[in-house]
């Protein structure tokens, strides 16, 4: 295998992103946690899962960074996942602490990865990331928008009865309560949901859109989900590494886009093998405006309380 991951956090979103990554052969992976014994006990359980699902990747584990030296893409996931009631910025000192500490050492032995951003609170993240590596905005990453986008396509799959692969979603913003889920530019087979849903049925996908993280969460009780999130993550890792150009909402530094600057949010962004590669501007309504707003500022007076 010719390309190399280092995912670094291998709690749920980071070990079943690893676990897709081989399996995909798309990358070799480095898995890093703090936890003694864990990373690379679960490296070693999917490399026996190698021989009877066939893969060729190797994944190896970790606990400090030497392992994951010259790596195309890191993708940082550690850090605590939300409990009920907890909002993503309650996250935001223990994780600013953990983060910054990770992206560090990984930054150390690979000075041309690129960073993808997992952790919450997101945008915030992001933040830190860029603020410690001081990275050009094309190398830090922030997922979220695949995520919210996903969740949405699978809520208008079920409720028009039609294949998720004829859907597509279109969400902007911060990753948080205030993200813009776009609804005339979410479509099946090319036609706007608007034409095919009651104004209700889309007012209540773009609710059910935004509170898609609390939804799972109240459901597990303990964590937060994963395999939707891990879905995300490897889309952008293939993009970037086949040098796809492939057109995806991440979060991102905005450069005066959409009138904002030094600040990450959610828009859509061509994923290659340089990173974020460009970012594509669309027409936004007045209303649309306000939200991404709203949004911004969000994120704004997060990074306003960040510590390095
Ligand atoms: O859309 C999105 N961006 C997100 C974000 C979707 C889902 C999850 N989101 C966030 O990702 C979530 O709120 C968390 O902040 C992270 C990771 O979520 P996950 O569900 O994977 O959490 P886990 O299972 O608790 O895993 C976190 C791992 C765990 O194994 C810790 O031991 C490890 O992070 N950890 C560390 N690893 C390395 N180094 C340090 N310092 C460290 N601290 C904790």
């Amino acid at each position: 295998m010719q390309h190399k991951v280092t995912v670094i956090g291998g709690g749920n979103v980071g070990a079943t992103a690893a676990q897709r990554l081989v399996e995909r052969e798309i990358a070799d992976v480095c898995l890093i946690d703090v936890v003694e014994g864990m990373p690379q006990g679960k490296a070693l359980d999917m490399m026996e899962s190698a021989p009877v699902e066939k893969f060729g990747a190797m994944i190896t584990g970790s606990n400090t960074y030497e392992a994951s030296a010259g790596s195309d893409v890191v993708v940082i996931t550690a850090g605590l996942a939300r409990k009920p009631g907890m909002s993503r910025d309650d996250l935001l000192h223990k994780n600013t602490e953990i983060v910054g500490a990770v992206c560090r050492e990984a930054f150390r032995h690979s000075r041309e990865a690129i960073f993808i951003v997992v952790s919450n609170p997101l945008d915030a993240m992001c933040e830190v990331v860029k603020r410690i590596t001081k990275l050009p905005r094309e190398r830090v990453i922030g997922m979220a928008g695949i995520l919210d986008s996903a969740r949405m396509r699978w809520f208008i799959a079920e409720a028009l009865n039609v294949s998720v692969e004829n859907t597509h979603a279109f969400v902007l913003g911060g990753h948080g309560d205030t993200m813009v889920p776009l609804p005339r530019y979410s479509t099946v087979a090319g036609i706007p949901i608007t034409e095919l849903l009651p104004a209700e049925k889309v007012a209540q996908i773009v609710d059910r859109t935004r509170n898609g993280g609390a939804e799972i969460v109240n459901y597990l009780k303990t964590g937060s989900a994963y395999y939707a999130p891990s879905s995300a993550v490897v889309e952008m890792v293939d993009a970037i590494l086949r040098d796809k150009k492939k057109i995806l909402p991440c979060a991102v530094s905005l450069n005066g886009e959409y009138g904002y600057r030094d600040l990450f949010i959610g828009v859509p962004v061509k994923l290659g093998r340089r990173g974020a590669e460009e970012v594509i501007q669309i027409e936004l309504t007045a209303e649309e405006k306000a939200g991404l707003k709203k949004s911004a500022d969000a994120v704004k007076e997060l990074c306003e309380l960040l510590k390095v």
